[in-house]
């Protein structure tokens, strides 16, 4: 079976679609010759915003990605061109058509606060959502690269997720980079500001939210925040080379090197992501199971062998 192309820049013959499931919003794919997955924004005619759904079918996919044993690289795109006007964007933030009193609305429930209530138990299950946050941790947390590969405007809550994923590799012609948040009374005061300062400093990170400017790939390479500008046409192309060449990298090291990475900013929680895998390869040593040994065996335990490491 042939892959349908979904976007101008992809490129089927290097992508099958993974199979089971029923997205709209988004489209998954993984690489044919490597272990790299494909996650795109399927919305261009709205600058690829995402809406509840979108934000959910998201969610599944990183979730699938992250328990595929087989896969070390997710890359995070936007399909286009925008089939009104050619325009291209990675994503533009949160869908403000449908954004409620108390967050993003599924379409059909009080998305305006109303008082339009005929609401299900799903409907209210459902309500005041900001759960591209979760979806942030997703990325942050996962223990492989994520890479955000940029065809064009990544903008308001777009802009926070390219922010958070490990790499970005920004179109020449058409990415633009832009922070709309305070134009539309809405604020990312964790890793979309406080990381983005990490990477390109206070200073240029204040200006990037207070003044809400559009900054070319040039631009944002100079300050920090891209990792290499590449001409459109070879955008996918270069990403897919980037991501094999960290598919052959060991798990385990690149693993402890992103979570190495984000433990400063993420405090106990980051601190708990490197333990908890430094707990994992602990026990894969003989003086682990000599604790497990001894106590399923019912006998007093016997480190004396083991050293004690200077
Ligand atoms: C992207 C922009 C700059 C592109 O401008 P351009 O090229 O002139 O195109 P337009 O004609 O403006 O747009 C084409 C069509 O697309 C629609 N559209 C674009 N963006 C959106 C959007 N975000 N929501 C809904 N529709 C959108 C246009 O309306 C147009 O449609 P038609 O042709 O029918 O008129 C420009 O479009 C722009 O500025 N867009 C808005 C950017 C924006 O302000 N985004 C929201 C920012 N805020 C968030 O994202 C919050 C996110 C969030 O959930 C959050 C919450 C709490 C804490 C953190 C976050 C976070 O992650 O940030």
């Amino acid at each position: 079976m042939s892959t349908k192309k979904v976007s101008d820049i992809f490129n089927p013959e290097k992508w099958t679609e993974i199979e089971g499931f029923d997205f709209t919003d988004i489209t998954y794919h993984r690489a044919v010759d490597q272990g790299t997955v494909r996650i795109a924004f399927n919305r261009p005619e709205v600058r690829n915003a995402f809406r509840p759904k979108t934000v959910d079918e998201l969610s599944i996919a990183l979730e699938h990605a992250r328990i595929s044993a087989d896969v070390g690289v997710v890359i995070i795109t936007g399909n286009g061109p925008s089939p009104k006007d050619g325009g291209w964007a990675f994503c533009s933030g949160g869908d403000q058509r449908i954004r409620g009193k108390d967050g993003y609305k599924y379409e059909g429930s009080d998305s305006n606060g109303t008082g339009n209530t005929e609401l299900s138990k799903v409907d209210l299950a459902k309500l005041g959502r900001l759960h591209i946050l979760e979806v942030q941790r997703q990325i942050r947390f996962m223990p492989k690269v994520v890479m955000a590969v940029v065809p064009g405007w990544a903008v308001g809550g777009g802009h926070s997720l390219h922010v958070v994923c490990d790499m970005t590799l920004a179109s020449k012609e058409h990415a633009i980079f832009k922070q709309t948040d305070p134009d539309v009374a809405s604020f990312d005061s964790g890793y979309g500001s406080a990381y983005l300062a990490r990477q390109v400093g206070q200073k240029k990170a204040r200006e990037i939210f207070f003044l809400g400017r559009n900054y070319d790939a040039q631009t944002a390479y100079q300050m920090g925040m891209v990792n290499e500008v590449i001409p459109h046409e070879k955008l996918e192309e270069v990403a897919l080379e980037w991501s094999a060449e960290m598919n052959k990298k060991s798990p385990t090291a690149m693993r402890m090197l992103k979570y190495g990475f984000n433990l400063i900013d993420d405090g106990l929680v980051g601190q708990q992501l490197f333990a908890g895998e430094a707990t994992r390869l602990a026990y894969g040593t003989e003086e682990a199971q000599e604790g497990r040994d001894s106590f399923v065996q019912k006998r007093d335990k016997d480190f004396k062998k083991y050293p004690w490491h200077y």
